[in-house]
């Protein structure tokens, strides 16, 4: 399942294929084409043509999993793992590249940067600055924190030390998610694994999270799966964002996943596709799709309504097509209008029989009267992209209507 960004470089003629035909290339086709191109495109453009390299920044102790966790976020062997002594200060930056999977990751790993701390933190301005001119450098969209239990409970300065240079920086830090590794020391001899499993180590793993609040001071925060307590704290501040436990030291990892998801919900959008699809992770890939169907069912709401209620020009129809072509490629399609045809297949129904039970209505008549129904479009428009991404992740066939419910709640 892999994007290939140059079949998204035009756009603009998929746009045009998609929707003249319905028109036969008249002035309405026009019409409706350039409302699509200032809807629809620019996001994509940033998703998926303007797309680039993720660039994570690791911080953390030597020892306590930086590498083990790029290496599992990108499910290969790509950093030496193991005891890596801090001879100095120096940071290593190298690109992972996925040859495979058209994506390169830009990681910068601060190994040794803590270790310029010495007990009484007295030689801490070197190691500030060293993390200041670092990240003027390299320009990280994410710092990962990884940290110890242990060292959360002994306080280690390290908290202060990122403290002083948030405040130091210009702007700020990068968001950062602060990574609770080796977890699995709350794991007595012979007990349950995973945590799930296991209440006595989950418990302990809660305990943790809530210190971590305690010692940043998070005003507000949630849990990240409420089924799952120990998977981690969603936090209400600006600079750490999140706390998530996890055991790295061999497959199976423990709440991997739960990393490469909020990081894709923090990453600028032209850093995303890189960092999802390396991963081969599909429920990333999926998070991608969904993100569509949420922007173009929010474009919809941006359309005239004379547009939209003007029989002549079914512009609601050429949004849709776009967003089931565009889902199909997520799950791995070659970009094209078949793919449109493909899905409309399955179903019995043209796509927005809404619009065809308007048809004989005129615009000023029913301004008013329609008003549910236009509100409506946004939702059906989810519908179709919610169905669209069943179809081409799961070969699954649902009815559009099922998913009307999930759009109340969602947009
Ligand atoms: N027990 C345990 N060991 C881990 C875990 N994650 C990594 N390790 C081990 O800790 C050591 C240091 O890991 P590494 O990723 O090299 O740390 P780094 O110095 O921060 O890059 C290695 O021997 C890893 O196998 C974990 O979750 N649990
Ligand atoms: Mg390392």
């Amino acid at each position: 399942m892999v994007i290939n960004p140059n079949q998204y470089e035009d756009l603009d003629g998929l746009l045009t294929e998609l929707i003249n035909p319905q028109f036969g290339g008249t002035e309405e086709a026009t019409t409706v084409i350039s409302y699509c191109e200032d809807l629809l495109i620019d996001d994509v453009t940033e998703t998926i043509v303007e797309s680039r390299a993720p660039k994570l920044y690791t911080i953390g102790r030597s020892g306590a999993g930086k590498s083990s966790l790029v290496n599992a976020l990108a499910n290969k062997q790509v950093t030496d793992i193991g005891e890596v002594e801090p001879t100095t200060a120096a940071s290593n930056a190298y690109d992972i590249t996925f040859p495979d999977r058209s994506a390169t990751w830009k990681i910068v790993d601060s190994r040794g940067l803590f270790e310029s701390v010495p007990a009484d933190g007295g030689a801490a301005v070197d190691t500030v600055e060293m993390l200041k001119s670092n990240l003027n450098v390299y320009n990280p969209d994410i710092l990962l924190h990884v940290v110890t239990p242990e060292q959360v409970r002994a306080g280690e300065d390290d908290l202060a030390v990122i403290k002083d240079v948030d405040d130091a920086v210009v702007g700020g830090l990068p968001p950062r998610v602060m990574c609770l590794n080796k977890i699995d020391t709350y794991l007595s001899p012979g007990g349950d694994w995973p945590p799930e499993q296991n209440p006595a180590v989950e418990q302990r793993i809660t305990e943790l999270l809530a210190l971590v609040e305690d010692i940043l001071s998070i005003p507000e925060s949630n849990d990240i799966d409420e089924i799952t307590p120990a998977r981690g704290r969603l936090f209400d501040s600006e600079d750490v964002f999140a706390a998530v436990p996890t055991y790295l030291k061999a497959r199976p990892f423990w709440n991997v996943t739960t990393v490469a998801e909020l990081l894709c919900n923090y990453l600028p959008a032209e850093a995303l596709l890189q960092f999802a699809q390396a991963q081969r992770r599909e429920r990333l890939m999926r998070q991608l799709a969904r993100k569509q169907t949420i922007a173009v069912a929010n474009a919809v709401n941006e359309i005239p309504r004379k547009l939209i209620v003007n029989p002549n020009i079914p512009i609601i129809s050429g949004f849709e097509a776009y967003l089931i072509a565009l889902i199909g490629s997520f799950a791995g399609r070659e970009l094209s209008v078949d793919l449109v045809d493909e899905y409309l297949d399955t179903r019995n129904m043209p796509l927005n029989n809404v619009l065809s039970e308007l048809s004989d209505i005129t615009v000023d008549s029913v301004t008013g009267l329609l008003k549910d129904d236009l509100d409506y479009l946004p939702k059906s428009t989810y519908a179709v992209g919610r169905a669209a991404e069943e179809y081409f992740f799961d070969d699954e066939v649902i009815a559009e209507s099922e998913f009307l419910a999930e759009a109340e709640e969602v947009l």
